[in-house]
């Protein structure tokens, strides 16, 4: 049954209703520039076919009641105490509510249903997509008139106060703006952005999921910001201008903050050439260049593990095993680290190929499966119903 349906079904079951809006909220890739949102640089993200479906009605009260046909599970506040639950799933959802609570007195009880096929732990940003559907959702319901940043912007600070995750824009920015067959290329200073249409001419896209998450994700993901930010306070004892690592040169780096740390000059090198790295992609991706776009993955890969130190083994080992294989133009691991997807850039018709060459490998060095997922490039937030 679709997604759609199985929320209209559940809302029968669970509320004896049928729900007055259905929205749905798409994960993301992204090809290249990884934490340089956070740093006001470049991001080149894409939202995906796979996302989180929100069925919601109003209610007469002021009670709040959340089912998840993923966990099966059912939790109940209200609009005063707006207590999460013992799951992440609820900090999202009313994290969001709490937001919009503080910006509007319009936000009174209502019902709610939420289903989705983003595998978690992926680092396809199932959690954007979940805090984008919610205020996506709620903006509707109660005639909030919240436009496609300001969806945006409640999503990334729902996952920085309910989550405590200090992340930047891109996730939820392509989650809300996705288009159909196009990656978006966005400046995250100015916000400005320009859709590049994806014709990767005689290849396509093939994510391998790792399947492990490492704990460690979210510490180290506020770790790596705190080290960024300390970097452009050296620098700006000297240079007063300069308000983040996109205003930052290497040879300030060098001047500055290597005789300081080592820690923080690797983080912000890492940045200032990530960055540099995402420029040349998107030009070669409008010249379909796709080799030149393949070596850059490669290098931000091999950058991201040694010196921006957000891999891990799983990871590692795919990305290694893959530049072996000659129908593989690029591959790196995508989004925060840790764990989750590689992206890989094949030749048409032979991901199937690398699937068989590597599912074994995989599991006999890890004990674990690999597990590739298809994704195609869809349309941002919107409403189903
Ligand atoms: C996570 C964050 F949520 C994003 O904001 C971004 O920093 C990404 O990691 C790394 O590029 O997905």
């Amino acid at each position: 049954m679709s997604l759609d349906n199985q929320i209209k079904d559940t809302f029968q079951r669970v509320f004896n209703s049928e729900p007055q809006i259905i929205v749905k909220s798409p994960g993301r890739i992204n090809v290249i520039g990884e934490h340089t949102d956070y740093n006001n640089g470049f991001v080149l993200p894409a939202a995906i076919d796979k996302g989180v479906y929100i069925g919601i009605s109003a209610r007469e009260d002021d009670k709040i009641e959340l089912f998840s046909i993923d966990y099966n599970e059912k939790y109940d506040t209200d609009t005063t105490s707006l207590t999460f639950g013992p799951e992440l799933w609820t900090n999202y959802i009313l994290g969001v509510t709490r937001i919009l609570s503080k910006k509007s007195d319009k936000i009174s009880g209502y019902n709610l249903v939420v289903v989705g096929d983003v595998p978690l732990g992926s680092g396809l940003s199932s959690s954007a997509a979940l805090t984008c559907a919610t205020s996506f959702a709620l903006s509707k319901l109660f005639d909030l008139n919240l436009s496609k940043l300001d969806i945006a912007k409640v999503g990334q600070q729902t996952e920085h106060e309910a989550v405590g995750v200090r992340c930047g824009i891109m996730d939820q920015f392509a989650s809300v703006f996705g288009q159909d067959n196009s990656l978006i290329k966005l400046d995250c200073r100015s916000l400005d952005y320009e859709y590049i249409p994806i014709e990767l001419d005689g290849y396509e896209i093939l994510l391998l999921n790792t399947n492990v998450k490492h704990s460690l994700a979210s510490s180290a993901y506020n770790k790596r910001r705190e080290a960024c930010e300390s970097a452009v306070a050296l620098v700006k004892e000297k240079y007063a201008e300069v308000e983040s690592l996109r205003d930052v040169t290497l040879a300030q780096l060098d001047e500055l903050v290597k005789p300081v740390s080592v820690e923080y000059y690797q983080k912000a090198r890492f940045v200032v050439e990530e960055n540099e790295r995402l420029l040349k992609a998107a030009e070669a991706l409008k010249s379909n260049d796709i080799k030149t776009l393949g070596q850059l993955l490669y290098a931000a890969h091999w950058a991201l593990s040694k010196e921006y130190e957000v891999s891990c083994e799983e990871l590692d080992f795919l990305v290694s095993t893959v530049s072996t294989y000659p129908e593989v133009a690029g591959a790196r691991m995508m989004g925060g680290g840790f764990g989750g997807c590689t992206i890989n850039i094949i030749e048409k018709g032979k991901s199937q190929n690398v699937i068989d060459k590597l599912s074994n490998l995989y599991f006999n060095k890890f004990n674990l499966n690999l597990i590739p997922i298809k994704v195609s490039i869809s349309n941002g937030t919107h409403e189903i119903l």
